[in-house]
């Protein structure tokens, strides 16, 4: 029987329990807001470290105060329907962060701002019990604000001035979570508190908080006993004898919701990540060959079946692990399922200008590598991209539509060993210049599928005539009809600089001629 109609037949015999006690909170610390800021304001713009650098944005509380000043004037539209409440450090599995907080004027829920990040979603080989749609792979996000805890029934009629839908909890306590609502419903309701579903990237990025285990509690399941709401002991005998709903553990709560942060939150400050309800995402169930988009990490297509993460008050730890995906087909009524919520969440848009960005297209295979298939190239430059003495040097993005299946990773090899070699003779030859007849060497890997990164090492002959090393990242979008569609970026900078997110926008602003 799926555990979705589980669910629904055994919350029926929910058990009675005492009433919820919700967890006293640590007092916030309010920073002296102007000072920090004036601080800041003097050097770069901060705010682009805050995209570029979680440690940066999260390890120093001066720092977090004044980027959440500095963040209202980046995004006054954004952030009007916010109170900035100061910041707060908090600690889970050994990791700290100091993450701002703010309270959403027309609902009253709690948010906190979380840093953008290049960070690898889904589990590792090693990870017991994954499940072959998790293949771990890096996802680049902006900073977007989430609530911090799941949206409650109060926050919910706070924002309508109307009683819950029919199909959701109908349950005294304000503070439980809105559950037992469809995907189509929440939306809406975001939509009128001005605010969204948070991209199943985003769900993951902030569940995890920097971890890489399992949990955002740490690699051992024993720990979500203090942390999260999951099918316990509590629970009735029948569902005890099913494998994947229960743990041996007391945790307070049996078949049912928990007032929410009544368990311990996770670094960022985030409650019940895991477990209590599984919460909605914006993402439809698409597999991870569909690379996210950079900024918000939504992966584009509309399969018909929602994802909801996280786990619920009626199944174990393995169904609450952070890279768990759950989809819900298109001919369920999920609305009905009382294990599934929402915690709403806001995009805080960062557009990249690529002004002075030349492009250019060619056809392929170029004069200097006839070998290369054929197809067409078009390339978007950064300004200083011939020009050793700026950080753009070397860094260019293109797209190529190749005439040829789908390239493996000792084939991407060779199309840049190939072009290089190629391109980087004609140039030398071009300057009367000796650079040899293999100027590069290329080291491809694999990080996900139609995913690669490769280490070139090449006599640069745009300018210097030196050695350099030069970073390539590589996507394959195999097409079910006509070419293979190829995305290359390259730049000897370190992943974490910020022409890693221009590139990106490159690639997203070139058309197919
Ligand atoms: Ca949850």
């Amino acid at each position: 029987m799926p555990k979705n109609t589980l669910l629904l037949v055994l919350s029926a015999i929910a058990a009675v329990f005492p009433p919820p006690i919700l967890q006293e909170e640590s007092p916030i610390e309010r920073p002296a807001q102007k000072n920090e800021a004036a601080a800041l304001a003097a050097g770069e713009d901060p705010l682009e470290r805050l995209r570029e650098r979680s440690d940066y944005a999260t390890l120093d509380k001066r720092a977090v105060g004044a980027l959440a000043v500095l963040a209202r004037a980046r995004w006054p539209k954004e952030l009007a329907g916010f109170v900035y409440l100061g910041v707060e450090q908090f600690s889970a599995a050994g990791t700290s962060h100091w993450i701002s907080i703010w309270s959403h004027r027309k609902t009253g829920l709690e948010f906190a701002l979380i840093p953008g990040e290049r960070f690898q979603m889904g589990s590792p080989q090693a990870e017991a019990d994954r499940m072959p749609d998790e293949g771990q792979h890096w996802v680049t996000l902006d900073p977007f604000l989430i609530a911090r805890t799941e949206c409650t029934q109060e926050a919910w009629m706070e924002l309508t001035k109307e009683a819950l839908p029919q199909n959701s909890m109908l349950d005294d306590a304000l503070m439980l979570p809105t559950a037992g609502l469809s995907p189509v419903e929440v939306e809406a309701w975001c939509k009128r508190a001005g605010l969204m579903l948070p991209t199943e990237a985003q769900w993951e990025f902030m569940c995890r908080a920097g971890m890489a285990t399992a949990w955002a509690s740490g690699a051992d399941k024993g720990d979500l006993q203090e942390f999260a709401n999951l099918g316990s002991a509590e629970c009735p005998e029948d569902w005890r004898k099913i494998p994947g709903i229960v743990e041996a553990w007391h945790d307070g709560y049996g078949a049912k919701t928990a007032p929410v942060a009544s368990y311990a939150p996770n670094a960022f400050g985030l409650f019940d990540v895991h477990g209590n309800v599984s919460e909605w995402t914006r993402d439809h169930y698409v597999s991870y060959d569909v690379p996210a988009q950079v900024g918000t990490g939504l992966r584009p297509g509309l399969s018909g079946e929602r994802m909801a993460r996280g786990g619920n008050f009626g199944g174990d730890a393995t169904t609450a692990r952070s890279a768990k995906r759950f989809k819900c087909g298109a001919g369920t009524s999920p609305g009905a399922n009382k294990g599934f919520g929402f915690r709403p969440s806001l995009d805080l848009p960062f557009p990249i200008s690529l002004e002075g960005w030349p492009a250019e297209t060619f056809p392929l295979p170029p004069g200097f590598a006839p070998t290369l298939p054929s197809g067409t190239e078009s390339l978007r430059f950064a300004p200083g991209w011939r020009d050793p003495k700026t950080e753009d040097f070397w860094s260019y993005a293109f797209v190529m539509w190749i005439d040829e299946p789908v390239p493996d990773s000792a084939h991407v090899g060779e199309l840049l060993n190939g072009y290089y070699d190629g391109i980087l003779s004609v140039f030398a030859r071009n300057a009367g210049k000796d650079i040899g007849s293999d100027p590069v060497q290329v080291k491809v890997t694999r990080t996900a599928p139609n995913m690669y990164e490769a280490q070139m090492h090449a006599i640069d002959a745009f300018a210097t005539f030196q050695p350099i090393d030069i970073r390539v990242l590589v996507d394959v979008i195999p097409e079910a009809k006509g070419p293979t569609t190829v995305h290359v970026r390259l730049s000897p900078q370190p992943k974490e600089h910020r022409i890693w997110r221009a590139l990106e926008a490159a690639i997203a602003s070139i058309e197919k001629p």
